[in-house]
């Protein structure tokens, strides 16, 4: 970097003690929402332990001060089930100590139907002493292999995966079990709130799954397990472009919460657009939520024990698949260990220590990664609509692509207006399930901050925006000029030639321009899907397709 070394001893203390990645490998080697090859834990149904593959991992890992990971996704499928056997614990043990030299604790996803799946049971009920005792034997022996074990993470009652609900028991009975088996050793049961109704109708306005996390986890604040930290994501929905902050987030005095983000850009270009995301993570650890539980200005990054992050690495060569997509997995760490740094300060940091100390190219790369998140989201989703993506793969634009379906992802565009009436007078009442001034600056249209509109409003495409424009209109603006910083970004790479080498700078190059091509296609899709709702034209009169 070309710093001074400081004169005296430098100490650090890091804000979050939990600083994980999430890794949503499978055991056949395929990554759910996996942009950048296959696992490098799993192949073909074992766990894999060839090449330098994993201690080059661990060292990376440490280097950004990554503390935790959990191995395999959190759909633990029936391979996955045998994890917690002796198939495969034996090389668990030998991946956790590999892990451990750098500092790394090795958690795993568990299935709470393991006591069904693989104990043979007739049942998973937690009240139920069968299995917690199937429980407890089965954490004695997966500590017997892996002494160091970080504990379990678990997916319960979640897009049809099995739960506590099935039996009639809530999420704090259902996790106070795992706890039970995992406190003699230390373990932690890392419990999500990613829990909601998938088998929602369109139709019905009242039900709102963005409601779901809090609803179902704040009346259950002082039942939790000391051993129990609950895993929020960062948004009420799922990980869009821009969501307001989860209203969970430090909501509650007596269970510990780690907040949940997500590298891998499932929602956000899927590691073919640059999309620097520290700017987006920032606004969630810097939300101060003024609770009467944490007080007036205490931020997010305060009230949480840890951060967990969706990992966005694979076997690839570069890690990430884009290159320059690294910055996300440096940046999460960076931000675990100070949650008061710069996106910019970081961005520059990995520039610099990634391509050299050449100022131009930090520069250049710099203001790259700033301006990407802003693009995509211009060319993509307005004023925090989310959900205009295709169905299942989550890439490209298909603007009505879940608006018919059971998941609750609507944004109810129609030939009046669009967005979702989430206010406390005449909508779902999800503004209520934040404390003030919040409740009150969401639920009114002329105070809730802008990129949130459609998030918390349907409105008519004719609403005059604080900049004078009208929905509509800023519609059509925002895909034109996000996609022209498509176009930009990639001539900001072109003017690097020679000062980056020729390996990466074709790769990124060759990114670049795929994403041009693909943010054209979502400024023309979108834009003409709100022409043809509205029948309102450009006032610029530029073509729409
Ligand atoms: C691991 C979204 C993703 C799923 C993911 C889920 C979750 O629905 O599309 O792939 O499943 O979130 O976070 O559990």
């Amino acid at each position: 970097m070309g710093l001074d070394l400081p004169a005296g001893p430098l100490v650090e203390q890091p804000d979050l003690d939990l600083r994980m990645l999430d890794h949503w490998d499978n055991l056949d080697g395929t990554v759910e929402r996996g942009y950048a090859g296959n696992s490098v834990f799993f192949s073909q149904g074992e766990v894999y332990l060839g090449g330098r593959r994993l201690a080059d991992y661990a060292r990376l890992l440490a280097s950004v001060g990554i503390n935790a990971i959990a191995l395999n996704n959190v759909n633990v499928n029936v391979d996955a089930m045998a994890l917690l056997t002796e198939r495969h614990l034996p090389r668990l043990g030998e991946l956790a100590n590999i892990l451990n030299t750098f500092g790394v604790r090795l958690f795993l996803s568990v299935g709470f139907a393991g006591p069904i799946a693989s104990g043979g049971l007739a049942s998973a009920d937690p009240l139920d002493p069968e299995v917690r005792e199937w429980w407890s034997q089965t954490a004695r022996k997966a500590y017997s292999f892996v002494p160091g074990l970080g504990g379990f993470l678990v997916k319960a009652g979640s897009e049809s995966l099995p739960g506590p609900r099935d039996y009639g028991r809530d999420h704090a009975e259902g996790a106070n079990v795992l706890a039970a088996a995992l406190a003699p050793f230390g373990g932690l049961v890392v419990w999500r709130c990613f829990v909601y109704d998938c088998q929602q109708d369109w139709r019905d306005r009242s039900t709102d799954r963005a409601k779901a996390a809090y609803e179902e986890f704040l009346p259950l604040d002082g039942r939790f397990a000391d051993n129990v930290v609950l895993q929020v994501k960062a948004g009420p929905m799922d990980f869009q472009v821009r969501e307001p902050p989860s209203p969970l987030l430090g909501r509650m005095s007596h269970t510990a919460q780690m907040l949940e983000l997500q590298l891998t850009q499932e929602y956000t270009g899927q590691q073919v657009h640059l999309c620097y995301l520290v700017p987006a993570w920032k606004e969630v650890l810097d939300f101060r939520p003024r609770t009467s539980v944490l007080g007036e200005g205490a931020r997010v990054a305060q009230s949480v024990t840890g951060v967990a992050g969706v990992a966005n690495i694979g076997d690839g060569p570069n890690w990430t698949g884009h290159d320059l997509a690294q910055a996300n997995l440096y940046g999460f760490g960076r931000l675990a260990w100070d949650t008061t740094a710069s996106a910019a300060h970081v961005a520059s940091e990995w520039a610099g220590l990634t391509f050299g100390a050449d100022h131009t190219t930090t520069e250049v790369i710099c203001r790259m990664l700033m301006a990407s998140w802003p693009a995509y989201e211009a060319y993509t989703a307005p004023l925090g609509v989310g959900w205009m993506v295709t169905p299942g793969t989550h890439y490209g634009p298909s603007p009505d692509g879940y608006e018919y379906s059971r998941w609750g992802t609507y944004h109810f565009a129609d030939f009046a207006g669009v967005g979702v009436d989430r206010s406390t007078s005449h909508g779902t009442g999800f503004t209520a399930q934040y404390d003030e001034p919040w409740r009150s600056a969401f639920d009114d249209p002329a105070t809730c901050p802008e990129e949130l509109l459609l998030f918390f409003h349907h409105l008519p495409y004719g609403y005059v925006l604080r900049s004078g424009k009208t929905i509509i209109q800023h519609i059509y603006d925002s895909h034109f000029e996000g996609a022209a910083v498509a176009e930009d970004l990639l001539t900001m790479w072109r003017s690097l030639a020679g000062r980056v080498d020729v390996a990466r700078f074709a790769a990124v190059e060759e990114r670049l321009a795929r994403q041009v091509l693909h943010a054209r296609e979502w400024r023309d899709v979108i834009n003409a899907y709100f022409y043809r709702k509205s029948g309102i034209p450009d006032e610029k009169g530029r073509p729409i397709f």
